[in-house]
């Protein structure tokens, strides 16, 4: 099964990871690759009327590559 995670408490697992902006995420495996799990952002992306709430934890993209680009310059 393929995510489309809209808000549903665990609803990414490892297994079936989520894509950005989906959760609830629990953790960063989770996440489908280049993503990790955010606590409580679901609001913020997408307003508590989509179904989320605010405490609800949703995939976002890794900044992990730009912190890497940031320590090299
Ligand atoms: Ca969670
Ligand atoms: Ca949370």
């Amino acid at each position: 099964m393929s995510s489309n995670c809209s808000g549903d408490n665990d609803c990414c697992s490892s297994s079936a990871p989520c894509a950005w902006g989906e959760g609830d995420c629990d953790r960063d495996e989770e996440c489908a690759v280049g993503s990790k799990c955010e606590e409580d952002n679901c609001g913020g992306i997408h307003g508590e009327k989509a179904g989320y709430s605010p405490t609800d934890d949703c995939c976002v993209f890794s900044k992990v590559s730009l912190h890497v680009i940031f320590a090299l310059s």
